[in-house]
Order: structure tokens, then C-alpha cells, then sequence
């Protein structure tokens, strides 16, 4: 980067600073990761300055024969990597790639049933804050709070009593597996068409790890920097029949032009996740989640959900007297990074909830496996139950040193 020092030594310091933060860090947010090199490379090329509005082959620009090649690797390599139909790889993200599918198969008024957000939904499946919210009708489901498991019965009564147009499955925040087949078997009782998000667990997806709605659903979106260690994006699967709809509300209906330098890398990135390791990479992202469980459940901490079956856990903190922001802050003063999170039902504000919400895919990448995952997770207990010990505090942050010595991030970087 000695033309960013050069150009901008300031905005270069924050770059260095990040990096810093990052190799000394233990990154626990489950949406994060890290992407290769050659994802950064891709990112970082020339791809960047083209215009190129429309798709493949038919574009509104000239020159884009180079870019035409990058997009189409993306769209062939997330068709292979997910056995798709269809693939629209331009959404910037996953909340536009939510809200571009809701335009092509939704008119306003109609109803959509997704999960509650407090129950580990996402804003984009229509909490009252967004503008989705005021276009269509939400109506949310829950999870049972004795077995932490959807609550099916729930669903299925709702859909009978609303008639939802589509039926929303996939989460931010939620531990457990989801059984794709009983969304499908509602949905179809009513008529109602289905959605997918798995912005969250694509890449144990992608890897065969857990199962996969794209065989039976409508519509799948993800974003692809989350377990499926990409560049930030999005990405929108879906049967042939709605391709049509989905790429007009793609572009033009919602996106101008699509960062091409970002697709090329989303390009990378599921080469590198068809690749044979991707699935041990995979495998062992749950291995992990499953040794910080073993390690929580004898604490006093609250296992949100009961369990976990993916790569992230939504912990109580509320019964070690803690608040999820003074969790998120006692944790991040030794150097491990989760996020505060409200837990089912809960009482507290958003912004200092009752739980905080972590796992396991960036430092996964890193290398880490179940043993130090067990150290870490013990750290975390004695970190929030000792909140005032400076001994306790001590030795959490020479943990931190210890593992991220130990797994070095990014060497080739300077
Ligand atoms: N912000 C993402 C997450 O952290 O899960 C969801 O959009």
C-alpha cells in the first residue's frame, strides 16, 4: 500500500490500525471473516472504474468484455457451488438483495411471514424500522422457548390465518438448524411462495455441512463476506422461473451499476469455496462452536435456542448481573470482539440487550481449532464473571497475545 501512504497518510494510518487491531484481536462476530489475498486483490483491481449496467452479454456500456468474463465466472461458479438455477450476483449486499427480491415477486400490501428479530430474524424481514415494513404487510414467528426450536405449529397457523404471499426462513442470530422441508410443506398448503436467507450460514451450506433450502425454495439470497469468507456483497439463488424477475429487479428496477470489481472477487471467493478444504474449513467451523458450548453450558451464562447446530451462539449474560453492552465492552477491553444482541422476547433496549452474540468462522480461517476454542471460551467466563478483577483481566489479555501470536494473520501483509 506505499501509494495509499504516499496519497493519504492519514487515511493509511486508519488501514494499519485496522489490520493492527485485526492480527491482535480475537474476532468473534459471526457475520465477520477473513478474505484471501487474492479476494483483496480482486477488490483492490482496475475492475473498480467500469461502467457496466445490465448483465452479461447485454450490457448499456461498451468495453465490457473484460467485466462480462468476471461476472459470468460468478454467476457459473454460484450456480455449481449452490446447484442452483439461477444466480444474480450484482445485489450490493444482503439487505438489497432482501428488498430486490421482495420488488420482484411482491406487490404492496402483501403479506410476509418471517421471523421475529428478537427471535434471531433480521431487520430486512420487516421490522417496524425499515421502509420494507410500511410497503408490505409482516406478520413474525417465534421459536419455542422450551425446545429453542422454530415453533412449526406457530407457522403454520399464521400462514392458514394470513395467507402470506411469501413465507421467510433464515436468520441473523438463531444457533440451531433449520428444516427447510416443513417451510416448504406450509408454504405450498398455502400457496405461498418461499424465501430463503442464509447471508449467515452460506458457507456451511456451500460446504455440505448443513442443509440446503435451494433445491426446494423459491428463492435464496446470502451475502457472500459472512462463512462464505468472500467480499462484502450479496447474491440472489432461485429457480429459472424467476430469474426473469429477479434480474429486472435487480437492475433496473433497484441497482445501477454493479461493482464489478466486488463480483470478480465473489467470483474468487467461490472458487476458493468449491475447493475440496473448503469443506474441512467448514466442518471445523462447527467443531468450534460446539467446544465454546461445551465450555458456556457449565457456566451461569444462558445458552439462547439451547444449543448450537451452525457456527454462532446467542448467550443470556443478564443471570452474571451484566448487561450484553457492558458484556461487549468487558470483552473487547482484553481484545476479543463479540456483539451485544437482544435475546427471544427480551425486556431490555436494543442498545444494551440482554445477550451478546458470537462464533466461530474468523477465527476458524485463522486457524484455530477445538482446544484453543475451549481456552477461549473459558476466558470469556471468567472475564464476565470477574468483571472488576484486574488478575482475571490480566490473564485474558496474555491468552489473546498467546493465540494470535500463535495464528498469525495476513503475514504476507506489511
Ligand atoms: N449485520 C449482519 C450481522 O451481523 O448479522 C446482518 O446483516
Amino acid at each position: 500500500m506505499s501509494h495509499l501512504a504516499s496519497t493519504d497518510p492519514e487515511l493509511f494510518r486508519a488501514v494499519s490500525a485496522e489490520l493492527d487491531r485485526q492480527r491482535h484481536g480475537l474476532e468473534m462476530i459471526p457475520s465477520e471473516n477473513f478474505a484471501s489475498l487474492a479476494v483483496l486483490e480482486a477488490l483492490g483491481s482496475v475492475l473498480t472504474n467500469k461502467y457496466s449496467e445490465g448483465y452479461p452479454g447485454a450490457r448499456y456500456y461498451g468495453g465490457c468484455e473484460n467485466v462480462d468474463v468476471a461476472e459470468q465466472l460468478a454467476i457459473d461458479r454460484a450456480k455449481q457451488l449452490f446447484g442452483a438455477e439461477h444466480a444474480n450476483v450484482q445485489p450490493l449486499s444482503g439487505a438489497p438483495a432482501n428488498i430486490a427480491v421482495y420488488s420482484a415477486v411482491l406487490a404492496p400490501g402483501d403479506t410476509v411471514l418471517g421471523m421475529d428479530l428478537g427471535h434471531g430474524g433480521h431487520l430486512t424481514h420487516g421490522h417496524p424500522v425499515t421502509w420494507m415494513a410500511k410497503l408490505f404487510t409482516f406478520v413474525r414467528y417465534k421459536t419455542n422457548h422450551e425446545t429453542g426450536l422454530i415453533d412449526f405449529d406457530e407457522v403454520r397457523a399464521l400462514a392458514t390465518q394470513h395467507k402470506p404471499k411469501l413465507i421467510l426462513a433464515g436468520y441473523s442470530a438463531y444457533s440451531r438448524a433449520i428444516d427447510w422441508s416443513t417451510f416448504k410443506e406450509i408454504a405450498d398448503a398455502v400457496g405461498a411462495l418461499t424465501m430463503a436467507d442464509i447471508a449467515h450460514i452460506a458457507g456451511l451450506v456451500a460446504a455440505g455441512v448443513m442443509d440446503s433450502p435451494v433445491p426446494t425454495f423459491d428463492v435464496v439470497t446470502t451475502t457472500t463476506h459472512k462463512t462464505l469468507r468472500g467480499p462484502r456483497g450479496g447474491m440472489i439463488l432461485s429457480k429459472a422461473t424467476h430469474a426473469k424477475v429477479i434480474d429486472k429487479a435487480v437492475f433496473p428496477g433497484f441497482q445501477g451499476g454493479p461493482h464489478e470489481n466486488n463480483i470478480a472477487a465473489k467470483a474468487v471467493a467461490f472458487k476458493e469455496a468449491l475447493a475440496p478444504e473448503f469443506k474441512d474449513y467448514a466442518a471445523q467451523i462447527l467443531k468450534n462452536a460446539k467446544a465454546l458450548e461445551q465450555v458456556f453450558a457449565d457456566s451461569k451464562l444462558g445458552i439462547c435456542f439451547k444449543q448450537t447446530d451452525n457456527h454462532l451462539l446467542l448467550l443470556d449474560v443478564t443471570p452474571l448481573g451484566l448487561t450484553g453492552k457492558r458484556a461487549q465492552e468487558l470483552l473487547d477491553a482484553v481484545g476479543i470482539t463479540v456483539n451485544k444482541n437482544a435475546i427471544p422476547d427480551d425486556t431490555r433496549k436494543p442498545t444494551d440487550p440482554s445477550g451478546i452474540r458470537l462464533g466461530t468462522p474468523a477465527l476458524t480461517t485463522r486457524g484455530l481449532k477445538e482446544a484453543e476454542h475451549e481456552r477461549i471460551a473459558k476466558t470469556i467466563v471468567e472475564v464476565l464473571s470477574k468483571p472488576d478483577d484486574e488478575a482475571a483481566e490480566r490473564r485474558a489479555r496474555q491468552t489473546v497475545a498467546e493465540l494470535t501470536d500463535a495464528f498469525p494473520l495476513y503475514p504476507e501483509l506489511s
